[in-house]
């Protein structure tokens, strides 16, 4: 059965590949939605894909993935570490949320080594570049149908 995953990116990832490209790559915001969206029609996600620099606008899109949505896939970059707004709604969300960070936060200063958001997270990835967005998507094709049996569609 087809699922339909929200992607979301938080703060400053529209200049994914355009800065601090030791640390987060050369590939841009577009070339990773491109490329999930490529990815999700082979094997059968379909892909929402956002990004807001905003807390409020991230909220309410989490909150509308409670009707829209089977899974989230989610970068919040830097309101991982205290945002206790978007973790109160993603606490709210019924399916599987994925964690995802380009960076292997657990190798960085201790600032970027915790992260609230994961406490209300299925599953973490981070260390592997873009290509965690890939292992996301696949990670939510494989689920088994309980994980999102709550969502009467
Ligand atoms: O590694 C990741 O994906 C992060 O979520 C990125 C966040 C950082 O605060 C997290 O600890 C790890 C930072 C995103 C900032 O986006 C930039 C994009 C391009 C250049 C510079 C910053």
């Amino acid at each position: 059965m087809k699922r339909r995953a929200y992607v979301l990116n938080g703060p400053n990832l529209n200049l994914l590949g355009t800065r601090e490209p030791h640390i987060y790559g050369s590939t841009t915001l577009a070339q990773v939605r491109e490329h999930c969206e490529k990815h999700g029609a082979k094997i059968g996600v379909d892909i929402s894909f956002f990004q807001s620099n905003h807390e409020g606008a991230l909220v309410d899109l989490i909150q509308e993935a409670r009707d829209k949505a089977d899974a989230i896939i989610f970068n919040p970059a830097g309101y991982s570490f205290h945002s206790v707004a978007i973790l109160d709604a993603l606490k709210t969300f019924d399916g599987p949320i994925i964690e995802v960070h380009i960076s292997n936060i657990h190798a960085r200063d201790e600032h970027h080594r915790h992260s609230m958001i994961s406490t209300a997270a299925t599953g973490v990835i981070c260390g592997l570049g873009p290509q965690g967005y890939i292992a996301a998507l696949d990670a939510v094709a494989a689920m088994g149908a309980e994980r999102f049996a709550r969502r009467a569609r």
